[in-house]
């Protein structure tokens, strides 16, 4: 099994939790209560914005071959903060609410991934951010009337072209695991096992504000 699909598979418990989550499942039947759409809204518009941090110091720890990509990644987080953007403007909402706890220890994760660990690690981090958003959001697309009227946020992380993306991370990441150290290597399972428990935050999160049940798994 190569490492990317060992890591996923590692925290398995936790990645059925957004295969559906109730949040996710509620936006395929279109069932959600709009207030609690836009609470997810704000806080991942939080998440995006403020995880553009993250990108720049993994981008300043880069080798020279993945510089390109990551500008492009930038680009593509930035593009997306428009998408929260009109989405808010439309609903009449209010994008500049302070970070929930969960978000904000979250991009402070990153942000200290980045910083303390070597570059590999925080593409495993990245790949881990990536993957199960695609995960998550490819399964409400296969689960969602095509009038549904979320099928653009759907789309946004749910597409095959979001799905090549995150398969290119992958491939970057399995084409460095044969030449990690064993610290890194321990960096890189512990770090990814962090992402993924956040992830099930985040969308407990979205779905109850700040007030959760015991973890899974
Ligand atoms: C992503 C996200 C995907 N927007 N929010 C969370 C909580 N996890 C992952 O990142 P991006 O920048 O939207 O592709």
């Amino acid at each position: 099994m190569t490492l990317s699909e060992q890591l996923v598979a590692e925290n398995e418990a936790l990645w059925r939790t957004w295969q559906p989550h109730a949040f996710t499942r509620a936006v395929a039947e279109n069932t959600i209560e709009p207030a609690v759409f836009l609470r997810w809204v704000a806080q991942d518009y939080l998440f995006v914005s403020e995880g553009l941090r993250f990108l720049g110091v993994l981008l300043s720890k880069a080798p020279h071959a993945r510089l390109d990509g990551l500008a492009d990644t930038i680009g593509a987080w930035k593009t997306e903060l428009a998408l929260f953007r009109e989405h808010a403007a439309a609903a009449g909402a209010d994008l500049t609410v302070p970070p929930y706890l969960v978000t904000r220890a979250y991009v402070d994760f990153l942000l200290a991934t980045a910083h303390q660990e070597g570059f590999v690690v925080g593409w495993a981090v990245l790949y881990g951010v990536e993957r199960s958003y695609h995960d998550a959001w490819r399964w409400a697309l296969e689960h969602s009337a095509p009038d549904n009227p979320y099928r653009h946020w759907m789309e946004n992380w749910g597409s095959d072209t979001f799905g090549a993306f995150v398969a290119h991370l992958a491939e970057v990441l399995d084409a460095q695991a044969a030449g990690l150290d064993e610290a890194t290597r321990a960096a890189i399972h512990e770090r990814f096992a962090q992402t993924a428990r956040f992830e099930w935050l985040f969308w407990e999160m979205a779905r109850h504000g700040e007030r959760f049940g015991p973890q899974p798994g």
